[in-house]
């Protein structure tokens, strides 16, 4: 019995196999590809057909290497849209969330709405490329498109479209945009009116688990699958890495760790209170109902954007590197605010970096070892006061934080985190979005009983490593103190 997971991220794509025997889960990457934005004049764009080519690669290649999946579930990166026209027709190239076009839009869309009030209609934390201030920014600069336009469909809703000719909007990825509301579990009227944005663009909703088309004939004849089921499931990929987070008790602590590091826990009810909003905590909404109570911390993206300038320059860093280049800088030598918008898009990451530190009276970090050194210690910093935050928010303790994804092969920051925390972390699995992707199919089609149960197939299924604190407790809590003077 196998199922197919499409997980597309900000940095790569990857199709799984996933084959459910004797109550384990047994994983395969069938294809895996980049995920290259592409630049034109100042437009930062997505390469949306490249990503939909590389789909149907992966779908041949599942078919020449034999599977015969029952269905298939796409997850991807949240907030980014693309518009259809009435033949259906694809209407420019989607724009990525990195994009400038959004600058300022969300502080001037506050004189219309006040950022009280979005937050308590949608409970989404405030990042300058919400879906919302990207739809108030094509509002007025090309409003000729959006009126040309029949459907909004949201990145994974769009490839979804592409493998099924059906248009719908999946729930946990449309939480995303800003323009969903817990209350009523659907689009905001109220702020599309007050927008004066055209809510008829927005396909009705499904929820993980409701099955949303089959595979089109087009797809079929070219790639030789079956015309298979598409399920929804969580499409918002941190939806599907938390879904598969492979932990005994609840309520858990969580670290999604790729591009962006997401952490947070899962309640039942969205926390949109004074606290969270200060905070600018985050209630997307989960799989099976739940909430996902996170925050989003810039993540592995400061890394991802310094070995490009490294390599750009002639100097790559390889991850091999990693353990040596690190252990010969001394530690907490500079520490950033992973979180400073200066680190969002900047045109060298590696000059960003130096600027804070000069501009904050540190010393300035110049060998890849220094650099890299400051990037994972502020990382691990930052995790700690989210952590911490999460915990007043909900009233609890956790005893350690599960982290997913590809960042976790980043063992370095796995013991940071630990010695950061002062707790154990459980890294694992690495593929936890597709994962999860998967496990929402399975129960869909009946072959896990519920999340709880896939939660206990995946900790019997996949490598979970323990990275206990380390004894230098008291350095770590010296450099937190140094690290809430930087940022609070
Ligand atoms: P996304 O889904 O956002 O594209 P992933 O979950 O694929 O992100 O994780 C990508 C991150 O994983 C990269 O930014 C990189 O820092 C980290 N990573 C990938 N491979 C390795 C490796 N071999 N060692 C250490 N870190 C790695
Ligand atoms: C992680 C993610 C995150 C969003 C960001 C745009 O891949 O989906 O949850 O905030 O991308």
């Amino acid at each position: 019995m196998t199922v197919l997971a499409f997980d597309l991220g900000a940095s790569s794509g990857r199709l799984l196999v996933g084959a459910l025997t004797d109550g384990c889960l047994v994983v395969k990457e069938v294809h895996r590809f980049d995920n290259t934005p592409v630049r034109v004049h100042d437009a930062l764009h997505w390469d949306v057909l490249k990503l939909w080519h590389e789909m149907k690669v992966g779908l041949k290649k599942a078919v020449d290497g034999g599977w015969k999946p029952e269905s298939i579930g796409i997850d991807t990166w949240a907030v980014d849209y693309g518009l259809l026209d009435r033949q259906g027709q694809l209407l420019g190239h989607p724009f990525h969330y990195r994009d400038q076009r959004t600058k300022a839009v969300m502080d001037n869309a506050f004189q219309t709405v006040s950022r009280e009030d979005i937050f308590m209609e949608t409970g989404i934390q405030f990042l300058e490329f919400n879906t919302l201030y990207q739809l108030i920014s094509q509002q007025q600069s090309d409003p000729e498109r959006l009126e040309q336009a029949k459907t909004l469909l949201m990145m994974p809703d769009l490839l979804r479209y592409f493998l099924t000719g059906e248009t719908f909007a999946e729930r946990t990825n449309a939480s995303t945009t800003q323009c969903w509301s817990p209350k009523t579990e659907t689009w905001s009227k109220s702020l599309f009116d007050a927008f004066d944005l055209p809510i008829r663009l927005m396909p009705p909703l499904l929820a993980p688990g409701d099955k949303a088309g089959t595979l089109t004939a087009a797809v079929t004849e070219e790639t030789g699958m079956d015309p298979i089921p598409v399920i929804a499931v969580g499409e918002h990929d941190t939806a599907s890495a938390v879904a598969a987070v492979p932990a005994k008790d609840t309520p858990f602590a969580y670290l999604s760790c790729g591009t962006w590091s997401l952490l947070g826990t899962e309640v039942e009810t969205p926390v949109i209170t004074e606290q969270s909003a200060t905070w600018n905590f985050t209630n997307e909404a989960g799989v099976y109902g739940s909430y996902r109570l996170l925050k989003n911390i810039m993540g592995l993206w400061l890394l991802q954007e310094s070995m490009r300038v490294w390599e750009r320059e002639g100097k790559p860093f390889s991850f091999e590197k990693m353990n040596n280049e690190v252990a010969v800088v001394a530690p907490f030598r500079s520490l950033i605010d992973p979180d400073d918008p200066r680190f969002l898009k900047p045109a060298n990451m590696v000059q960003a970096i130096q600027q804070y530190c000069a501009d904050t009276n540190q010393p300035v970090p110049a060998t890849q070892g220094e650099i890299v050194r400051t990037i994972l210690e502020s990382l691990a910093l930052a995790y700690r006061r989210t952590l911490e935050r999460t915990e007043q928010l909900v009233g609890n303790t956790f005893q350690g934080l599960h982290m997913v994804g590809g960042g976790i092969q980043n063992k370095v920051l796995c013991q940071m985190t630990a010695n950061a925390i002062g707790r154990p972390v459980w890294a694992g699995p690495i593929e936890g979005t597709g994962i999860g992707n998967m496990l929402v199919q399975l129960i869909a089609l009946g072959r896990i009983e519920d999340l709880q149960e896939a939660r206990r197939i995946v900790a019997r299924s996949e490598t979970v490593t323990t990275y206990e604190p380390s004894k230098e407790a008291d350095a770590w809590t010296i450099a937190y103190k140094r690290f809430l003077q930087l940022v609070d």
